[in-house]
Parts: structure tokens; C-alpha cells; sequence
């Protein structure tokens, strides 16, 4: 616990926080406590690391928000390594040096590992995105490649058959794709059906609303601007509270491999 001078500078206010970090199991990483990271081929973007190898995850997160004539200059991923981007809000420009896409809000991109992906912003008001990679595990005889979308093209599925729960799952189903990225929206006073414990990790990004989380069986107060690591096995359901906004997370998940 600490203080800090408030702008009139002569009261004391105490610091608070609802960050939870249990490195190798679960965090949850309030936007209000992020700070902004200095992160080589990111020029006029205001970026914040995520979930790491550090936290426990076998893959990174960012929030980052291109500002005018923002851009990532020399490619993010390549060698090995798999991308992603999310556009929450805004316009971006992606490029692997040849072919360019300009993803609107909602628009995505996947980049195989292998090949850079380039960014700019695409607007002169500021564009926010969530990214991730992760190191590619590769399986023989199968290869994935480039995948654009929009979320608002995708036709939603009922989650395991509730008409409150609806998923979207942004990369097409094939043993290829070692991960996917998928948006979660609970209406409100919507939950899980049950505690998950299962293998594979996430990383969870919430666009909106507020809820309850379960990690390791305690509850958290969630809501928009949160990230949430869930590693594998650890225990996760959600209930959805507010009236107007869905709970709705944007998130990754491995699969399609054996664990050796
Ligand atoms: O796909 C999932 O495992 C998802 N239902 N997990 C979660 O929302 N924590
Ligand atoms: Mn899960």
C-alpha cells in the first residue's frame, strides 16, 4: 500500500489496486495500473505487455493505441513466431510487405509464423488493438496461412447450447492452426454452465460490461479494460452482472496438439 499526492498536492489519497498476479496460474491486470512500454519497431503507439513467458503464458499480449501516423515499422513475429491482431476501435493498415489489408473496427488478422506483419494506422484519430503472439508449433504435413476477417461478418454460435452465451471463433477450425482467437459475450446475468479446468491457456482482453470471475475458485470483480491469464488448468467461469452491456471478452486458446 502507498500514498500519493493528489493535485492539490496537501491531502494524502491511499493507493489501491485490484491487480491479482499468481505468476504460473492466473492474473488479473486492471487497465488503470497497465504502463506504457518502450517496444523497438513500435513508432507513435502507446503499447503495454501483457501476459509473457514471465507471467506463466506461452504466449504475449499487448493493448496498444496507434496514434496519428503510428506504425510498426520493422514487423511484428516472423521467424517461427505466429501473429494476431484485433482492431477494437479504429483503422488499421496490415502488410507483409506485399499484399496490404485495411481492418476496420471489429477486423483481424492472422500472419502464419514465418512472416511479418506491418502495421499503421490507417486514420488520423487514434486506432486501439490487441495483439498476440506466439512461438508456432509445428506439425508436419499441415501449414497455415493468412486469415482477414471481421467479427461482424461471423456468424455467432450458441456457447455449449445457451442462448445467453454467444461465441465467435475468428480462424477456421483446422488441425493447422495451433490457437485461435475467439470473442465470449455473456448477456447480462449470464454465466458459464459450469467451472472449466482444462489444458490449454488463454490470455482474455474484456471489450465490455462487468462481471464476476472465477480463478482458482475465488471470485473477482471484472470489467471493460481488464486482461485477464488464465494458465492451463486453472479454474474459470464467469457471471455477467450490469444491466445495458454484455460482458464480452476477446481471447486465445490452444489447440490442435498433443502434448508431449
Ligand atoms: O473456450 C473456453 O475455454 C472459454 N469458455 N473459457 C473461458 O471463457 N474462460
Ligand atoms: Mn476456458
Amino acid at each position: 500500500m502507498g500514498y500519493k499526492n493528489n493535485r492539490v498536492g496537501y491531502q494524502k489519497e491511499i493507493l489501491t489496486s485490484r491487480a491479482v498476479v499468481r505468476k504460473n496460474n492466473y492474473a488479473i491486470l486492471p487497465h488503470d495500473g497497465l504502463v506504457k512500454n518502450s517496444i523497438p519497431g513500435f513508432v507513435n503507439v502507446e503499447i503495454s505487455i501483457l501476459g509473457s513467458p514471465r507471467l506463466g503464458a506461452n504466449f504475449v499480449d499487448y493493448i496498444a493505441t496507434f496514434l496519428e501516423n503510428g506504425a510498426q515499422e520493422t514487423g511484428f513475429g516472423g521467424d517461427g513466431v505466429e501473429t494476431m491482431v484485433y482492431v477494437i476501435e479504429g483503422k488499421l493498415t496490415v502488410s507483409d510487405g506485399e499484399e496490404e489489408h485495411t481492418l476496420e473496427t471489429g477486423g483481424y488478422a492472422y500472419y502464419p509464423a514465418g512472416v511479418k506483419m506491418f502495421m499503421k494506422n490507417a486514420q488520423t484519430e487514434n486506432t486501439e488493438v490487441f495483439l498476440y503472439k506466439k512461438r508456432y508449433e509445428v506439425l508436419e504435413g499441415h501449414e497455415t496461412y493468412k486469415v482477414i476477417g471481421n467479427v461482424n461478418d461471423l456468424t455467432p454460435i450458441e456457447y455449449e447450447g445457451m442462448s445467453d452465451v454467444l461465441y465467435y471463433e475468428f480462424l477456421p477450425t483446422e488441425t493447422a492452426f495451433d490457437m485461435n482467437l475467439h470473442i465470449l459475450t455473456f448477456k447480462p446475468g449470464a454465466s458459464h454452465a459450469y467451472v472449466e479446468t482444462h489444458f490449454q491457456e488463454h490470455g482474455a482482453y474484456l471489450l465490455s460490461g462487468q462481471g464476476m470471475y472465477n480463478l482458482d475458485n475465488e471470485w473477482y470483480p471484472v470489467e471493460k479494460g481488464d486482461y485477464i491469464f488464465m494458465s492451463a488448468y486453472v479454474h474459470q467461469a464467469a457471471y455477467a452482472v450490469g444491466r445495458d452491456e454484455p460482458l464480452s471478452y476477446v481471447y486465445s486458446k490452444d489447440c490442435n496438439r498433443d502434448p508431449q
